[in-house]
């Protein structure tokens, strides 16, 4: 295969690091997917003045300016999907469908947003005083630091990147380093959309070098982060002390309810579909398998007919439903609660083995265990694909057993009865609630995000997007 070599976009300029790194295949690690260049904190730097000389111009660009930029970079990665699809799938190691479907919605998140840049709003009301009256408007933050994980590497910086750039922010787009290919592809289709030099940059390199300086860096007004729980600590608390804007989206331990009432085949489905596909990397996985006793055992024995079935492979070859997980940290943190699991005495039902296939890659066949709540492998976030089932003696203890965590990301019921999805849907502790749907899959152009420990701030997509990317004036004026 062909070698490529990423470099870092500052300033409107391709630069090189001071190391490089490589991004490999996870289905086959004989394949090199490219070279990416590793800045340092100095070019962290470099960037974040180049965005914050370029913010003022660019918050004040015309609505229109903007929504032609942002139109014509989501034009270009659906037309490219097939393409960027592959790439998605052979760097993250989603399936192809998956990752082609994951580009559409990327594109699909920059058609929006261009739109969004056409309908900021503010509003006027009269004041309590004679002769006055108050304007509201939204204006940029500035400056936003975006610091992405690897399980979506395109449709988590568009979701991200899209909305900063259409309220007229500048932006520093620190990628995971294990998506760089897609990371410098996405900035490669920016850096032709006719934005001034500095209102986009691209930075790879490390948490310690390029995160911490887009964290330290009292240029930088605000902070958006997706990654994991420990991570956005750092994040939060650095942000906090220089009181800069943050939004953090962190792990989930989503609980999917399966009540006695349910269609059995479309749960399985759903449950299928929610634990074990993008390999279960996803915070909005389903993890937690609730199911009422009076179908828990007829349950049980379709998944693990299904989860059995299930086909692992390369991920890139037709056949393959879960591809391999992302590398060899992540596969050996699966196999260690895998481990726990039998430990801790949950029962273990299937898989959660090492595979092998064609290709050396990071296979694992998929988990299933009967597990009590108190289990950590019931409470503590896997990134991978192992799902736990807890029993319920009915509907109550279900909805309790939901709630008993400390994440609230998102939680999903499979029932017949609009009585319980209803009352599930008002008392579910968590930001995105799915009745009979699998927790993950969201749509783009609604509001993502979740309570508790899952995240922080305001929502991610849709119009309540501006809530992170702008800041609010209140406008007096006597005459
Ligand atoms: C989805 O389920 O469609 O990191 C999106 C994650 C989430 C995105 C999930 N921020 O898994």
């Amino acid at each position: 295969m062909s070698q490529q070599t990423f470099k870092n976009y500052i300033n409107g300029r391709w630069e090189n690091g001071v190391t490089t790194g490589i991004s490999e295949n996870p289905s086959d690690l004989s394949d090199v997917v490219g070279e990416y260049s590793r800045a340092d904190a100095s070019q962290t730097q470099s960037a974040i003045r180049a965005a914050a000389d370029a913010r003022s111009a660019w918050g004040q660009s015309t609505p229109q300016r903007r929504a032609d930029a942002l139109d014509q970079i989501g034009s270009e990665i659906i037309a490219r999907k097939d393409e960027l699809g592959e790439l998605l799938a052979r760097e993250e190691g989603k399936t192809l469908p998956e990752a082609i479907g994951e580009t559409v919605r990327a594109g699909n998140i920059f058609k929006f947003f261009a739109g969004e840049a056409l309908r900021i709003g503010g509003e006027k009301v009269a004041s309590v005083r004679p002769g006055v009256d108050v304007e509201m408007s939204r204006e940029p933050v500035g400056v936003v630091g975006i610091i992405a994980p690897w399980n979506f590497p395109l449709a988590i910086p568009a979701w991200k990147i899209a909305p900063a750039l259409a309220y007229g922010n500048a932006v520093v787009f620190k990628p995971a380093e294990i998506v760089t290919a897609c990371a410098w592809s996405l900035a490669e289709i920016i850096s032709r959309a006719n934005l001034p030099a500095g209102v986009f940059n691209l930075v790879m390199g490390s948490g310690r070098q390029v995160g911490q300086a887009l964290l330290d860096s009292t240029l930088v007004d605000a902070v958006s982060f997706t990654g994991s729980v420990g991570v956005g600590e750092q994040v939060l608390k650095a942000t906090a002390a220089r009181r800069a804007k943050v939004q953090l989206e962190m792990g989930g331990k989503n609980p999917l309810v399966v009540l006695n009432d349910a269609d059995l085949e479309q749960a399985v489905e759903v449950a299928v579909q929610g634990s074990y596909f993008s390999t279960g990397q996803r915070c909005t996985a389903s993890s937690r398998l609730i199911v009422e006793a009076g179908v828990h055992d007829a349950f049980v024995s379709r998944l693990r007919d299904r989860v059995k079935a299930l086909r692992v492979g390369h991920a890139l070859k037709r056949e393959t439903e879960i591809g391999p997980v992302v590398s060899s940290d992540q596969l050996a943190q699966n196999l260690s609660y895998v481990e726990l699991g039998r430990t801790e005495g949950a029962e273990h039902i299937w898989g959660g083995d090492v595979i092998e296939r064609d290709t050396r890659g990071h296979y694992m066949s998929p988990a299933l265990f009967l597990a009590q709540p108190q289990h950590r492998i019931a409470r503590e976030e896997i990134f991978g694909p192992v799902a736990a089932v807890l029993r319920a003696d009915d509907y109550e203890h279900a909805l309790a057993l939901a709630n008993d965590t400390p994440f609230g990301l998102c939680a999903g019921i499979c029932t017949t009865s609009l009585k319980r999805a209803t009352h599930f849907k008002r008392h579910a502790q968590v930001g995105m609630v799915m009745v009979n749907l699998p927790t993950a899959g969201v749509d783009y152009h609604v509001p993502f995000g979740g309570r508790k420990g899952s995240s922080y701030g305001p929502r991610e997509q849709g119009r309540y997007a501006a809530e992170f990317y702008t800041t609010v004036k209140t406008a007096y004026t006597f005459a």
